[in-house]
C-alpha cells in the first residue's frame, strides 16, 4: 500500500475510501452477499442483451473523433488472405478452412463502459497551489494516464484503465428505472425530484452495490435512423439526467450504487445547463461520477425489451452482467450486457 496520491481532495468526493491505490471506486461495494442477492432475481431464466449492435449509432455525426467499427484482413505470409483458408499443410477433402480477423474499434462509439481515467479535472490535488490534471483517487494526467503528446511510448493508461474494472466480476444487480414510460421522447432534465418521482411511481428502490439503469427511448431513436444519425433530432430528444442538480448527485453519493447505465449518449444531459461562477466542469455528471466517486457510466446500452418485460411483470431487478474487455491500459470499452430475469 502506497502513500494517498493527493493532500487536497475535492469537496463531494470519496478518495481514499478504498484505499489509497484503489482504481475500482465503487465497485469494491459488489460483495459476494450483494452477487447472491442479485442471483435471486432470477426466477425465470430469461436473458435480454442490452447491447447496440457495435456500428451502430452509425457514421461519425455524432462525435466526429468516434467512428465505427473496420474489419479487416490480414495475409498470410504468400499464401492469401487468412479467410476461407485451407489451413492444412496436406489438404484433402477434410482439409479445414479456416478465417481471422482484425478490428479498428474505437472503444467508446458505442455499447460502452466509461472508466475510471475517462474523465478527469484540473484540480490542486498537491496543495502547490495550481491546479494539475488529476483523475479519481489522485492519478495524475502525464504520469500515470499518459497521452501519446506527453510520451514517445509508453502512453495509456498505466492507472485506472478498464482492465480493473473487467477484473472486479462485474455481475451484479441492476435496477431499471423507466423514464421513457414517464415522459416518451420528450427532452427532460431529470433532476432529484423526478428521479424520486420514477422510483417511487414503480414502487423500487436503489441499493448500495446496485447498478442503476435508465431506460429513455434514445436507443430504439438511434435504431429507427439506420446508420444515419439525425443529431438535431437525437439531441432534442428523450430524458437524461440532470448533473448540475446538486441534490441528484448528492442522492448518487448516498445510494452508493456501483454505475449509472442508460441507452442515452452520456447519461448525462449533454451539453449541460450553463452553470454559476466562471469555472466548473463542462460534464457535471461525469465529474461527479468518474472522477469524485469512482463510479463507472454506461452509454448507448439497449433496455427496450428488457424494460417492457419488466413493465408487463411489475419488476425492475434483474441480474446484470457486463464486464468491459479486458484490456490494458484502455479508458473504456464496448460492452455487451446481459440482464436475466
Ligand atoms: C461525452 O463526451 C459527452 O460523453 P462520453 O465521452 O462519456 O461518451
Amino acid at each position: 500500500m502506497s502513500a494517498q496520491r493527493w493532500v487536497n481532495k475535492p469537496d463531494g468526493s470519496n478518495w481514499g475510501r478504498f484505499g489509497a491505490d484503489d482504481q475500482r471506486g465503487k465497485m469494491n461495494l459488489l460483495t459476494p452477499a450483494r452477487r447472491v442477492a442479485a442471483a435471486r432475481e432470477v426466477k425465470e431464466g430469461l436473458a435480454f442483451t442490452l447491447s447496440l449492435p457495435l456500428d451502430y449509432p452509425g457514421g461519425n455525426a455524432i462525435f466526429a473523433h468516434r467512428k465505427p467499427p473496420k474489419l479487416h484482413y490480414e495475409q498470410r505470409a504468400g499464401a492469401g488472405f487468412n479467410f476461407n483458408f485451407k489451413f492444412s499443410h496436406v489438404c484433402n477433402e477434410f482439409c479445414d478452412v479456416v478465417c481471422d480477423d482484425a478490428v479498428m474499434l474505437y472503444l467508446q462509439y458505442s455499447t460502452q463502459w466509461d472508466g475510471l481515467c475517462h474523465v478527469g479535472q484540473m484540480f490542486d490535488a498537491d496543495g502547490d497551489g495550481v491546479a494539475e490534471k488529476v483523475y479519481y483517487n489522485g492519478y495524475r494526467g502525464g504520469v500515470e494516464i499518459v497521452g501519446p503528446n506527453e510520451a514517445s511510448e509508453g502512453f495509456g493508461a498505466h492507472a485506472l484503465g478498464i482492465e480493473n474494472f473487467a477484473t472486479a466480476g462485474v455481475q451484479g444487480r441492476g435496477v431499471l428505472v423507466d423514464l421513457h414510460r414517464i415522459y416518451g421522447r420528450k427532452r427532460t432534465f431529470v433532476g432529484y425530484d423526478e428521479l424520486m418521482r420514477a422510483l417511487e411511481g414503480q414502487k423500487v428502490g436503489v441499493e448500495a452495490g446496485d447498478f442503476l439503469c435508465l431506460y429513455t427511448g434514445y436507443g430504439d431513436m438511434i435504431l429507427e435512423m439506420n446508420k444515419q444519425p439525425d443529431v438535431e433530432k437525437l439531441h432534442n430528444s428523450c430524458a437524461a439526467l440532470d448533473g448540475r442538480d446538486k441534490r441528484l448527485l448528492q442522492w448518487i453519493t448516498d445510494c452508493d450504487c456501483v454505475a449509472i447505465c442508460s441507452d442515452g449518449l452520456a447519461v448525462e444531459v449533454f451539453p449541460a445547463r450553463p452553470a454559476e461562477g466562471d469555472s466548473f466542469p463542462g460534464l457535471p455528471l461525469h465529474n461527479h461520477c468518474l472522477f469524485k466517486q469512482g463510479v463507472h457510466l454506461g452509454e448507448l446500452w439497449y433496455f427496450t425489451e428488457l424494460a417492457q418485460w419488466l413493465g408487463a411483470h411489475d419488476r425492475w431487478r434483474f441480474q446484470l452482467t457486463a464486464p468491459p474487455l479486458r484490456l490494458p491500459g484502455a479508458v473504456g470499452s464496448p460492452a455487451t450486457p446481459v440482464a436475466v430475469v
